[in-house]
């Protein structure tokens, strides 16, 4: 099967069961229903659920059945997190964005004072969401620890402090790509980790799994640059040629269109290589059909 199918197969038949209960189990584990609506408002606008889609795509590959019984309050735990870092970035304080998702921002809708909080409840729900699960404790402590230190002062949060104060400074490449891998490479690496946490795979047979989420993660922030410079806001559901703009740090920026098409197709075939270092039973075609997400050809030759 093409892999553009095979994606596509994969996001008909696990999208539903992974948006279907969002809504009740936000309502559920909230104590207000203003600030509920604030964050049901921003999860349920859309969103191409990427990384919890990743997490369910790593346990198939491990050959697990995933029971979403089981397993979907700590898989949508990072669908929660990264919401929460969308709301936050698009803040007047922050981006200042008023799209997102194709909707008026959260703090647009709801006031910058709710929104914030709507974060706030997200961010912390995402934890209390990977221990609400019969999972082995030490599996859950793992899941804990691995999501702050991507999502934390250590990444994330490290990556975006970073982005703030180099607005006006021109960086090297180098630097650009340490901001990157924590700001955005960072989540994408838990939600490939997050699978084999929960698969049970040893820390030492993870290693090509990794590299893989890493190439992933590099390539998607390749790929959201260049579409920043060659997508419409229609398309893309928020505002674009915003980094051109505020003089930004891009791929685009260092390296031309074409360079920058150039790294992403070296960073796809790089993430591909991982995957032929899986063990030779592994069936990797699921994750390299998540490369299908990145068009090459966006940028003319
Ligand atoms: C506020 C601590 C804090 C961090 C914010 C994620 C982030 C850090 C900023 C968003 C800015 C940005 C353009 C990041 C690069 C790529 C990215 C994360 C795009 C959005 O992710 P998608 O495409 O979005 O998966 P959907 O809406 O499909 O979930």
């Amino acid at each position: 099967m093409p892999i553009e199918t095979q994606l596509a197969t994969f996001e008909a038949a696990w999208l539903p069961r992974l948006n279907a209960p969002l809504a009740d189990a936000i309502a559920q584990d909230t104590g207000d229903d203003r600030l509920a609506a604030a964050m049901q408002y921003s999860v349920l606008a859309g969103g191409k659920r990427l990384r919890p889609l990743l997490t369910v795509a790593t346990l198939q590959t491990l050959g697990q059945t995933v029971d979403l019984k089981r397993l979907w309050r700590p898989i949508m735990a990072l669908e929660l997190l990264h919401t929460y870092s969308l709301i936050h970035d698009d803040l007047p304080a922050m981006d200042n964005d008023d799209l997102r998702r194709g909707e008026p921002t959260n703090h647009v809708k709801f006031g910058a004072g709710m929104a914030t909080l709507a974060g706030d409840g997200l961010l912390t729900l995402a934890f209390q969401w990977l221990t609400a699960t019969d999972l082995d404790a030490a599996v859950q402590a793992e899941l804990v620890t691995s999501l702050a230190q991507a999502a934390g002062p250590a990444g994330m949060v490290a990556g975006q402090a970073k982005d703030i104060q180099s607005e006006a400074v021109d960086l090297p490449l180098a630097d650009l790509r340490v901001l990157h891998k924590e700001k955005t490479g960072a989540l994408l690496h838990y939600a490939v980790a997050a699978g084999l946490i929960m698969g049970g795979v040893p820390t030492a047979a993870r290693a090509a799994y990794l590299r893989f989420a890493d190439a992933f993660g590099l390539a998607f922030q390749i790929y959201d640059d260049i579409l920043d410079v060659v997508g419409t806001a229609v398309e893309l559901g928020k505002a674009t040629q915003k980094d051109a703009g505020e003089a930004k740090n891009t791929y685009p920026g260092k390296l031309g269109l074409q360079g920058a098409n150039q790294a992403l197709i070296k960073t796809i075939a790089a993430g591909q290589a991982a995957l032929d270092d899986l063990p030779a039973d592994t069936d990797a075609s699921l994750l390299r059909a998540f490369f299908s997400y990145f068009d090459t050809k966006r940028v003319k030759a």
